[in-house]
């Protein structure tokens, strides 16, 4: 039988059927290609199940192949990674000018991730209810004025105190598969909260001693929209690993810069000081953001180093 994995607790999985919710868990070990996964079953997986012989149990049999995942670094084993979700059809950056406040970095690592599969994806700036210092608004203008121009939507919400906000969202949800993501004390599970009231997630003030936020959600989870779709809310991610991105690749993910890619006049640029560079040109002319540039830089090296 066919279904996907809406829930996972490491060791069980709730996989949707057409039947309803079945338990099923994973019988001995699962050939996972290249990437080395802490977990080799995700959220968003289609799978095969199979009830047990004698026992009211199922277990997963097969995976079927991922369309797209999201994935970050493992926070306990080195040069593993783990899957957040997959199969998603679009993706919602949650972020918040303070309390945290989601640097332009952040932002554009997710964008990496979410490009190197087409995903498309919006910006959500949460917790428009609160006044803000001129310093923060600055900061949201700086946002829209980078990712607007560029195809990322940006929309100014409040998850908590906003209005109308199922009315606004359901139509962009409908027939699709969302991924919620963000630092954590975004906002995220109180989003969802609003447009799926039975999914009940806990949310958790910030501890304004570290204004980092506390996890609550451990593990990714997907969650129905009573109109066909489903949101999945993520933990609190403090970082997104980019794995398996060339460097020459990595200027593909940026979407202002892709248009202009193969016309430097060394097909191996790497966009940093080579002559007849198109990239640095357009940066000169003002046609590619400094601060997107910056984290194509930061991105660029980082990987290099962990070569
Ligand atoms: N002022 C304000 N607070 C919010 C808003 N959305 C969430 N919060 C608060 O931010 C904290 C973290 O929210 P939560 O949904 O748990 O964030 P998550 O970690 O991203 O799931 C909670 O105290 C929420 O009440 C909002 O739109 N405005
Ligand atoms: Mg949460
Ligand atoms: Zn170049």
């Amino acid at each position: 039988m066919k279904g996907r994995v809406i829930k996972s607790t490491g060791s069980w999985y709730s996989v949707q059927t057409d039947t309803g919710n079945i338990q099923a868990r994973l019988r001995g070990k699962f050939k996972q290609d290249e990437l080395k996964l802490t977990n080799p079953i995700a959220v968003g997986d289609f799978v095969l199940i199979e009830k047990e012989e004698n026992q009211s149990t199922s277990v997963i049999t097969d995976i079927l192949p991922r369309e797209n995942y999201i994935i970050r670094k493992s926070t306990r084993k080195t040069h593993f990674s783990h899957i957040l979700a997959s199969n998603i059809d679009q993706a919602f950056l949650i972020v918040t000018l303070r309390n945290p406040r989601t640097s332009l970095g952040f932002i554009d690592r997710f964008l990496v991730s979410t490009e190197s599969f087409r995903i498309p994806a919006t910006i959500l700036v949460n917790k428009m209810d609160e006044s803000y210092k001129e310093k923060d608004l600055e900061y949201l203008e700086t946002i829209k004025e980078i990712y607007e121009p560029i195809g990322y939507p940006v929309l100014e919400i409040s998850a908590l105190k906003g209005e109308n906000l199922k009315e606004k969202f359901l139509p962009l949800l409908q027939g699709k598969t969302t991924l919620l993501s963000g630092h954590s004390g975004v906002g995220k599970s109180t989003f969802l909260n609003k447009l799926v009231p039975q999914a009940q997630q806990a949310t958790k003030e910030i501890s304004k001693f570290s204004a980092k936020g506390v996890h609550t959600t451990t593990f990714a989870e997907m969650f129905e929209l009573g109109e066909g779709g489903f949101l999945i809310d993520t933990p609190g991610i403090k970082e997104f690993g980019i794995l398996d991105i060339e460097e020459q690749e990595l200027s593909h993910y940026f979407v202002e810069m892709r248009q202009y890619l193969g016309q430097c006049k060394y097909n191996n640029c790497k966009h940093i000081n080579e002559p007849g560079c198109i990239v640095l040109e357009k940066l000169e002319e003002g046609y590619i953001h400094p601060y997107r540039y910056d984290s194509y830089v930061n991105i660029l090296f980082e990987e290099e180093s962990h070569k």
